[in-house]
């Protein structure tokens, strides 16, 4: 069913604050790592997802769903205050590790305390292959309590108290043999690599088609899990009393997924059940913002959503449709970047702030993966398509907007095009506007000392190849940051 967002917010039951503590619902996050919406109900997709298509029927999904953050702890810290990362100073990857912490500005708190304090019992567990929970991925950058959550797993709360669950799959991360192997039981079919239309940026290569296959073999894996889950729900007699939420956490680790703000790295599914609460089979295609999750599990709680909260009830009478999603890219482990991009119903733009930094400039973990490692091999050969060289190791452009009607797969920057020249600058301004109004902690580059108090972390123990590989790129960002800074005196 598709109703206009109008329709939509009335066809929606919140519960009221009124209601005790026995009638709240219980909410459920189950949120996985490293896809992008290449889901069942999001895209024509070989990875068959039964569950998740039946939870979408059920429930409501989102076809246009973006992370603020294009990788995982910047991603987590946003989602679990309801902020973007940026306005908390939490947008350097795994930043405040070290010696010098991050604290949340103001009253900004995560989630759990907030529903804790509403008499939620509140876990966060990882799924394990033998179904059970044990203690769940953070991954915040900031500093959080040491007991933010009562436990792994709900079945530790009091009889008749309302529970509030993360839990974490590994998804995309499981984009391997040796992981795959003990799945072969349960998976529907296995992907043929063969098979795979790879995305047309990614040169035909057997190894990144493979991987292609592997990942589309993580989703299945994922929607057997997330079936798992629902039926314990169901168990259990809680599931007609719970809202569930599934999403991922930002796009697949790919040379234009995770880490960049492309469709490919931002872009996640995002379904909702949450039965007698909201419409079944609803499908919208409204602009959301994964920090909308939070602030609506506060109002499925009954629970009003703080002032102080950027994300946006995504049902009821709060809601309030977006126009756009800006999302960022800063530090990625030891490599500095800084990216922002501008998604609306029809465009994208980006803002490349480090154009003379190539796409894939070293680092570490990506350059670790085979998939960027066939990249480099094939530009090492001279077997790339130039187009497709330019846009992975040229120098980049400033400015790029892409219109995603005809262009599902931005390839062809229309910043030049005088056609486009006033989508173009009214992009610049909503940048510019949310840079100053969210007061972006991204603007100026951590300094040296910041940057040097994490790196220690990453540096403990580190030997032979991989140390050596990871001190010669922070050597690399230093020497860059050091020329760059000379060239702005
Ligand atoms: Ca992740």
């Amino acid at each position: 069913m598709r109703l206009p967002l109008c329709l939509l917010v009335i066809a929606t039951a919140l519960p009221t604050a009124a209601q005790t503590a026995s009638e709240r619902p219980n909410i459920v996050w189950i949120f996985s790592e490293d896809q992008s919406d290449h889901y069942g109900p999001f895209q024509a997709s070989l990875a068959k997802t039964p569950n998740i298509d039946r939870m979408a029927l059920e429930g409501a999904k989102f076809t246009r769903a973006f992370v603020t953050a294009p990788v995982c702890s910047p991603s987590r810290s946003a989602l679990i205050t309801g902020m973007y990362q940026t306005t908390i100073g939490a947008h350097n990857h795994r930043s405040g590790r070290g010696e010098l912490k991050i604290r949340l500005p103001g009253d900004v708190e995560p989630v759990p305390a907030v529903m804790r304090r509403a008499g939620y019992y509140v876990t966060n567990g990882r799924y394990g292959d033998d179904g059970k929970l044990s203690k769940g991925k953070t991954d915040y950058n900031f500093e959080f309590a040491a007991d933010l959550y009562d436990g792994a797993d709900w079945a530790g709360r009091a009889g008749g108290q309302p529970f509030f669950a993360q839990v974490q799959l590994r998804g995309g991360k499981r984009r391997n043999q040796r992981t795959l192997e003990p799945l072969k039981a349960v998976q529907t079919n296995g992907v043929d690599p063969k098979k795979v239309k790879l995305p047309p940026y990614y040169p035909d290569h057997p190894q990144i088609r493979k991987d292609w296959a592997q990942y589309l073999e993580s989703i299945e894996h994922v929607d057997w899990e997330v079936g798992e889950i629902l039926e314990r729900l169901e168990r259990e007699g809680v599931a007609d009393n719970t809202v569930v939420f599934f999403l991922t956490d930002h796009g697949v680790s790919h040379a234009r997924g995770k880490q960049f703000l492309s469709e490919e790295g931002t872009r996640v599914p995002l379904v909702v059940r949450a039965p007698d609460r909201i419409e079944p089979g609803l499908v919208r295609e409204d602009l959301v913002a994964h920090i909308d999750v939070a602030a609506s599990s506060l109002a499925f709680a009954g629970l009003d959503v703080p002032g102080w909260m950027e994300g946006r009830p995504l049902f009821g009478p709060h809601a309030e449709p977006r126009e756009y999603v800006v999302s960022a890219r800063d530090r990625c482990d030891e490599t500095v970047d800084r990216i922002r991009s501008v998604r609306t119903e029809r465009f994208r733009y980006i803002r490349n702030f480090v154009p003379e930094r190539p796409h894939l400039q070293p680092n570490r973990y990506k350059d670790g993966k085979a998939v960027i490692q066939a990249l480099h091999k094939l530009r090492a050969d001279g077997a790339l398509e130039p187009e497709i060289e330019a846009m992975f190791y040229g120098e980049r452009p400033e400015e790029e907007l892409y219109d995603l009607r005809e262009d599902p797969w931005e390839m062809r920057n229309l910043a030049g095009d005088a056609s486009h020249a006033a989508t173009l600058a009214e992009l610049r301004s909503i940048l510019k506007e949310w840079i100053a109004q969210t007061g972006d902690h991204g603007q100026e580059f951590e300094d040296a000392a910041r940057y040097g108090s994490d790196m220690d972390v990453y540096l403990r123990g580190q030997k032979g190849e991989q140390g050596e590989i990871l001190r010669r790129n922070i050597a690399d960002t230093e020497a860059w940051r050091e020329a760059r800074a000379k060239a702005v005196r």
